[in-house]
């Protein structure tokens, strides 16, 4: 392999950080699962609009591909070699009353964290088979779960257009073919085994082997952030009880985008600022100060539609799920005083 051919268009932090030196150090370099550079910065190469550019295969990739890896993770989170990871998944300390004004200007909330099987590859280098047993695992764990967290798994082999369509445009479905994905290796063998578990009203929903093996989704309509986080937590500790997690003391839950290490929590609302979306610079400054990200409202890489964005918390590792919440909420009180005055 040949170091890549970067245009003034390759802006991401991969594109920063692949000098030709550590290029030369790892270009030679496999995990066990044989996962190599080349395959890791595929997306970022293929998509020059990417903003981070690279992805691993398994928890090994983020040693071996140290020299990279460690200073993606450090530019997007913060968070040095010497860091060390904390988790708080205590609901009472999060400071997040509700307001008249939190209702008024947020549509929904959603709160995800991404989980993946310890002792399996990652879904960028997974194999066909283990695809199926995480599906096998995890949907039949999804089927014991009771009250309010009682749904029925969907698999998306087999699902008819109307459905998956209908479940992308209410923002419960993962769309299929984004093109980071599918450079990735992780649209491989697309639609086998992939699917989605919902309760009956859609407030408690998980994703099985999109970009990580499962995305565990708390969301409802409205501004209630305390609510929408208990709820995911409960989640989250009853899966626990009946599958391990791959996690590392320094990094966290092992995800297979780095921005997604540590708590792999993205708390997110969908919210109306119309008159803030006119001032796009004072809206960026507000949002870095509290270390939100601002997004349009159909995933990542779309655009905002009639002034509503998708804010959520930035820094995922070395804060707690509690403080990742929080920078959210902190944050929307923030944009929506600033909105009222324009
Ligand atoms: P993630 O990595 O968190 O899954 P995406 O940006 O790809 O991120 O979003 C996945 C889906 O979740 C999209 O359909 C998006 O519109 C939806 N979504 C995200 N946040 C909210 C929210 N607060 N309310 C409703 N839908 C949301
Ligand atoms: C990019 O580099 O822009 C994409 N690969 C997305 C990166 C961050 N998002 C994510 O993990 N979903």
């Amino acid at each position: 392999m040949n170091y890549p051919n970067f245009t003034t268009e390759h802006k991401s932090l991969m594109r920063k950080y692949l000098t030709k030196d550590v290029f030369e150090e790892l270009k030679d370099k496999k995990t066990l699962n044989n996962f190599t550079l080349e395959n890791a910065i595929n997306s970022g190469v293929q998509n020059p609009d990417s903003g981070i550019g690279a992805y691993v295969g398994d928890q090994e990739s983020y040693t071996v591909f140290a020299s990279l890896f460690d200073k993606i993770i450090e530019d997007y989170h913060g968070f040095t070699k010497d860091d060390t990871h904390k988790s708080n998944l205590n609901v009472d300390d999060l400071d997040a009353p509700l307001n008249d004004d939190l209702d008024k200007y947020i549509v929904s909330t959603r709160i995800r964290v991404g989980r993946n099987l310890d002792n399996m590859p990652l879904g960028t280098s997974i194999s066909i088979k283990q695809r199926a047993e995480v599906e096998s695992i995890v949907s039949n764990a999804l089927s014991s779960l009771e009250d309010d967290l009682k749904g029925t798994y969907y698999s998306l082999d087999g699902m008819s257009e109307e459905i998956s369509s209908s479940l992308i445009k209410d923002h419960f479905l993962f769309k299929a073919g984004d093109r980071f994905l599918e450079t990735a290796g992780l649209n491989r063998d697309w639609p086998k085994s992939r699917g989605i578990y919902h309760n009956d009203n859609k407030t408690f929903l998980v994703w099985i082997n999109e970009e990580d093996e499962l995305r565990i989704i708390s969301m409802q309509n409205g501004g209630d952030i305390k609510t929408v986080f208990a709820r995911l937590i409960k989640a989250v500790k009853e899966l626990e009880k009946k599958m391990s997690f791959s996690y590392s003391e320094h990094l966290g839950y092992i995800t297979s985008c780095p921005t997604n290490l540590g708590t792999a929590m993205r708390a997110s609302v969908h919210i109306k600022l119309p008159n803030l979306s006119n001032d796009m610079d004072r809206f960026q400054e507000i949002a870095n100060k509290y270390f939100l990200q601002i997004r349009g409202i159909d995933g990542e890489h779309s655009k905002s539609v009639g002034g509503v964005f998708d804010i959520s918390n930035k820094r995922r590792l070395g804060v707690t799920e509690v403080q990742c919440v929080q920078d959210m909420y902190d944050g929307v009180i923030a944009l929506i005083e600033v909105e009222k005055s324009l």
